[in-house]
């Protein structure tokens, strides 16, 4: 036997984490998967079996213990931190007649689709803007907002926002107001009267590079879109008679992360299938139906909420003869096409 000293093996796996580095050949498939590999399911939120807990719920707990009362919709695949698809949260908010949700603001962008209850409005930088039924209110990023309810009977609203996206970006920041409620600064409703929609501008305001100036895009004028359209457009074989929410300003989107839309599908749509990208949220405004989506169906009713997360192949049905089906919805496309990574494909 010599007497040669063994040298221990060098464990270079060991030897480089402990040097703050990782074997990229053992990533690789993973971090450069083919196609997206989404955490986020298809789902459906049902409203109607909601709806007594959101009830319980204000009663139980007050405006003063919550700071806002609501329920949020969870993807059961996103649960950590808690969202509804990739980048977009949704929620469902209750509010009493005299309660205030007091005022605060964040970065993240908000915008409330109006569920049921009249005579509640929030407050967004001074300006009272009124909630109906079908109207989309918006709070753009640190515009300060709060909430009162000076009608009867309980309010509630679905609640989109982007803080998946922010606070992915390292970029959430929150502040309350100090007071519960904000004095009203400006006249009520004024942002969305002054504006018919992007056809009408006044041209003493000094547009927000990134937001639209509308507080309120009201049901009724949603309706009369629709009905102005009636049944002489084509519409789009995958979203039927699809429009899009937008900022006067610039034609585009209503917020830059958030793209909100109604749907009308007409009686016996049979959509095309398709899959994007970007993901969706829908608000079912009426009308019942189903979207398949890879090897699955989900059926929705009125006032449910569902979920299509992006690269999803999927096809909206509404298998009614008599009634129209309309969707709101709200996607991340404008980040997608915004980075030049929007990717559609037409599936059948
Ligand atoms: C928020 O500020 C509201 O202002 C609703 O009504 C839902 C969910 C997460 C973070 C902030 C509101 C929210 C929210």
């Amino acid at each position: 036997m010599s007497a040669e000293t063994v040298t221990p093996a060098v464990d270079h796996y060991e030897a480089v984490k402990a040097l703050g580095t990782s074997p990229l050949w053992q990533y690789f498939g993973e971090l450069f998967a083919e196609a997206p590999k989404n955490q986020a399911v298809p789902y459906v939120w049902n409203y109607q079996a909601l709806r007594p807990h959101m009830l319980h719920f204000a009663g139980a707990l007050s405006l003063e213990e919550a700071e806002r009362r609501v329920l949020m919709l969870v993807n059961p695949g996103m649960t950590e931190p808690p969202a509804t698809v990739n980048s977009l949260y949704a929620g469902i908010q209750i509010i009493l007649p005299g309660e205030t949700a007091q005022a605060h603001r964040h970065t993240a962008n908000a915008f409330r689709f109006i569920i049921e209850g009249e005579g509640a409005y929030t407050t967004v930088n001074g300006e009272r803007v009124h909630m109906r039924p079908g109207d989309l209110l918006l709070t753009p990023g640190w515009h300060w907002h709060d909430h009162y309810h000076e009608g009867d009977g309980p309010m509630m609203w679905l609640d989109g926002l982007d803080y998946p996206l922010i606070n992915a970006l390292e970029a959430g920041f929150f502040q309350l107001y100090g007071q519960r409620s904000q004095p009203a600064e400006r006249p009520d409703d004024i942002s969305h009267r002054q504006f018919i929609h992007g056809r009408l501008n006044p041209l003493w305001i000094q547009p927000d590079p990134v937001n639209s100036p509308i507080g309120n895009y009201p049901w009724t004028e949603t309706e009369r879109a629709l009905a102005s359209i009636g049944d002489d457009a084509d519409g789009s074989r995958y979203d039927g008679v699809l429009l899009e929410y937008t900022n006067p300003h610039t034609g585009g989107p209503v917020m830059p992360t958030i793209s909100c839309r109604i749907a009308r599908l007409r009686p016996g749509f049979n959509g095309a299938a398709h899959r994007h990208t970007s993901s969706t949220v829908y608000h079912v405004v009426s009308g019942s139906g189903r979207t398949e989506v890879d090897g699955e169906v989900l059926e929705w009713g009125e006032k449910d909420v569902f979920a299509i997360p992006g690269w999803v192949g999927h096809r909206h049905i509404n298998g009614s003869r008599s009634d129209d089906v309309l969707l709101m919805s709200y996607t991340n496309e404008p980040v997608h096409r915004a980075l030049g990574i929007y990717r559609e494909e037409h599936l059948d």
